[in-house]
């Protein structure tokens, strides 16, 4: 009897490790966390953000930094890019809390509700943190609690990079000023504009007592503390308004009034709500493998070759996450997303039309984040007429284009890259193919697409056969400027064939479409040179050892559909001997286009490779164009340094392994590789406005459930078996 009770127990107890263990496998793919404090920004500060707002939170136990950013803190004009700003800082220094001994620490990063929090044990009380972004309330929310009463006292310090005035008041923060006299570099020209900014930070305690004195907000003896945080400036996404809105004294004033109004439990209800809404779309589980380490540490153990599919979910995960928040309703996300700690960041911090702005939003209608792909439309818009000016300028011609850097207002600097206006197009005709969105088509994506095209109706030069050849292009980031580049020629081809779509679609200009379309049918098609390789140049010149991290001929096979394995399979193989001698070691954004690349070459062994590439620990942060790519602790890509682009290209290569629908058919599990024999997909979106589920055993697909949003005849292609489907809007489909 003795016997069994003690079997019993110990069964028991055992079922309750399981349990344990279960629930937090379960949150691995859903948490970022950490033993130790940050120490250093890019590669170990946490972000949060709601698109307009962002922080980079260390976690310190003694001093607690919060950089914060606010997405239209830009310097420039409409001749020159400028740069993307960092704001400030919000210190809060903890005294009497110094020399004591921590246990306990963790600070954690919850993505599946956009919470940070910290918690540590200091002298016998228990300490905890929790900061959010808050996109429905507009402001930052952090609020300190500890399980003694009393247990808070210190000061709450606001720092401005742009030497503003600082005013503490009451219980009030306030730094403001203006971007006056601030340039890129010494030699950037004054600009001609300079916004006005403003930021705050309101402190509400419970217990103990709040002041201001010497510059800060001093705290002591309370029990509890929320801090609320607010920026903005005066910019105004539009030309004719000048760029200058409201002073931004205003609307960040009442903001946080309103916030510190609500109750904390409500505020954090809300944002949780407001998130999930976007977030909870998509599910993702790869095997069952996770690790409950510290995510530096898996990071570092998946470097050393342990593939766990728990930490390729989280860092797919991860990019829906920061899309969310860098991406709502303000500008779009730019080569940091949101976050900035420099006045002079790598490359501007800014939008760069030669790969890295239109990586950015692959990801977006793909992982089923639609509404975030509306700043990078607006942008698009906001900037057309100074676009067009310069066009007109530099080439006569009708319609626009621009260099390689771009801005706020429209100032565009660097080289020329004449097709990467076409490229961004390419994203806005994709929006519409995934989402069905007519109104969007009708009133900022066809005109656009049309005035892009328009600029290359007037610039196409014929050769002597009447072969049309973009004159004088560019295959960024190498080789010598001369007609007929690759590059050029696919996304020509792009614009032109989509626009043609889209004005079908629209039932409008007839002969605008005839001639695009006959343009289109005369463009330099792509070649294969002789080493069986598809060319990156007019001339068959491309050397086999070239290794450059740009895939730039590339873009007929993704993100475009020019070249597909079922349409053109001479060409596919040609862009595969091309991939292949490119290597598989690269910059970050380097590496994940390679991702999205091998999935579309239907190679998932491939592509898995590359992810090992991609999903390896870096800790150099030096500016490294060959080979340093990889991820930071904090799971940030490195390009070296910071870039976000590694980790929305990641994102859409995942979906792009395991849904496409590029070839006028949604293929399901075009590329799974071997490591991921069994898994389950839920909410990935496909063109036609459709949502899909997958799941799938040993390598085969065991079902998928359509859920379309509008009627439609779908082709459904799983391996070689095909079938068609007519399906009504609201009606869902299963497919074995
Ligand atoms: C392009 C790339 C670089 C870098 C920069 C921001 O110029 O060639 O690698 O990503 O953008």
């Amino acid at each position: 009897m003795k016997h069994k009770q003690r079997w019993l127990k110990s069964l028991f107890a055992c079922a309750a490790w399981v349990l344990v263990l279960r629930a937090d496998a379960a949150g691995t793919e859903s948490r970022l966390w950490y033993d130790k404090p940050a120490s250093n920004w890019e590669k170990e500060a946490l972000p949060i953000g709601n698109g307009r707002l962002g922080g980079m939170i260390f976690g310190g136990v003694e001093r607690e930094q919060i950089q914060f950013n606010e997405s239209s803190l830009w310097i420039g004009d409409e001749k020159d890019t400028g740069a993307y700003q960092a704001f400030g800082d919000v210190f809060i220094d903890f005294s009497g809390q110094t020399n004591l001994p921590t246990t306990n620490y963790r600070r954690e990063l919850d993505i599946s509700r956009a919470i940070h929090t910290v918690a540590y044990t200091r002298g016998g009380v228990n300490f905890r943190r929790q900061y959010f972004a808050s996109h429905p309330a507009n402001v930052m929310v952090l609020r300190l609690t500890a399980n003694k009463p009393g247990a808070y006292s210190g000061s709450v310090l606001l720092t401005d990079m742009h030497n503003g005035k600082i005013v503490a008041d009451g219980n009030r923060l306030t730094s403001s000023g203006s971007l006056a006299g601030y340039k890129f570099e010494d030699t950037s020209p004054t600009y001609s504009l300079a916004l006005d900014y403003e930021a705050q930070v309101l402190v509400v305690h419970d217990g103990g007592s709040v002041k201001a004195a010497d510059g800060r907000i001093i705290f002591a003896g309370v029990n509890s503390l929320t801090i609320f945080i607010n920026a903005g400036t005066d910019y105004l996404n539009e030309r004719q308004r000048g760029w200058r809105g409201e002073h931004p004294h205003a609307p960040v004033t009442t903001q946080l009034n309103a916030a510190a109004g609500t109750s904390f439990p409500q505020l954090r209800a809300a944002h949780v709500a407001d998130y999930q809404k976007l977030f909870d779309r998509v599910t993702l589980t790869l095997g069952n493998s996770a690790s409950n380490l510290p995510t530096d540490l898996r990071l570092m153990n998946y470097t050393g070759g342990v593939r766990e599919s728990g930490l390729e979910t989280l860092v797919f995960q991860y990019g829906r996450y920061l899309m969310i928040s860098s991406s709502r309703d303000a500008l779009p996300a730019n080569l940091q997303g949101l976050w900035n700690n420099s006045i002079r960041p790598p490359w501007r911090s800014d939008y760069h039309t030669d790969v890295n702005v239109q990586m950015n939003y692959w990801m977006a209608d793909q992982a089923n984040l639609s509404e975030c792909f509306t700043p990078y439309a607006r942008w698009l818009n906001s900037i057309r007429e100074v676009r067009k000016a310069e066009t007109k300028e530099a080439f006569k011609t009708r319609g626009w284009t621009m260099h390689g850097e771009n801005g706020v207002f429209g100032g565009s600097t660097w080289e020329w890259v004449e097709s990467g206006s076409a490229w961004c197009m390419q994203n806005i005709w994709d929006h519409y193919a995934f989402t069905g969105d007519k109104e969007f088509l009708r009133t900022l994506a066809y005109p656009m697409m049309k005035e892009v095209c328009e600029f290359w109706q007037d610039r196409l030069k014929a050769l002597p056969d009447g072969t049309l050849v973009a004159p004088n292009g560019f295959s960024p980031e190498h080789g010598p400027r001369e007609d007929g580049v690759s590059h050029d020629q696919q996304l020509i081809w792009d614009v032109f064939n989509n626009t043609v779509a889209a004005a079908e679609a629209l039932g409008v200009d007839r002969e605008f479409r005839s001639d695009l379309a006959a343009k289109r049918d005369k463009l330099l098609a792509p070649k294969i040179g002789r080493w069986g390789q598809l060319q990156e140049w007019m001339v068959d010149r491309d050397d086999p050892k070239d290794d450059h991290r740009h895939l730039s001929h590339l873009v007929a096979v993704h993100p475009g559909s020019q070249i597909t394995l079922q349409k053109t399979p001479a060409l596919a193989e040609a862009a595969r001997v091309s991939l292949n001698a490119r290597g598989d070691v690269s910059t970050g954004w380097s590496t994940a286009w390679k991702i999205n690349l091998w999935a579309r070459l239907h190679d998932g062994d491939r592509a898995y490779k590359l992810i090992g590439n991609l999903l390896r620990l870096v800790g150099d942060s030096r500016m490294n164009y060959k080979d340093g790519g990889g991820l930071y602790a904090n799971l940030f890509d490195a390009h070296p340094p910071f870039q976000i682009d590694g980790n929305f290209g990641y994102t859409a290569g995942v979906c792009e392994m395991l849904l496409q629908s590029h070839a006028g058919e949604i293929h399901l599990l075009p590329a799974l590789p071997k490591a991921w024999p069994t898994g389950k997909v839920t909410g990935l979106r496909a063109r036609g406005n459709i949502e899909v589920d997958i799941q799938w055993q040993d390598g085969k697909l065991v079902k998928a459930t359509l859920h379309p949003k509008q009627d439609g005849l779908f082709k459904v292609r799983c391996g070689d078996k095909v079938v068609e489907l007519k399906l009504k809007a609201g009606k869902t489909a299963v497919f074995k």
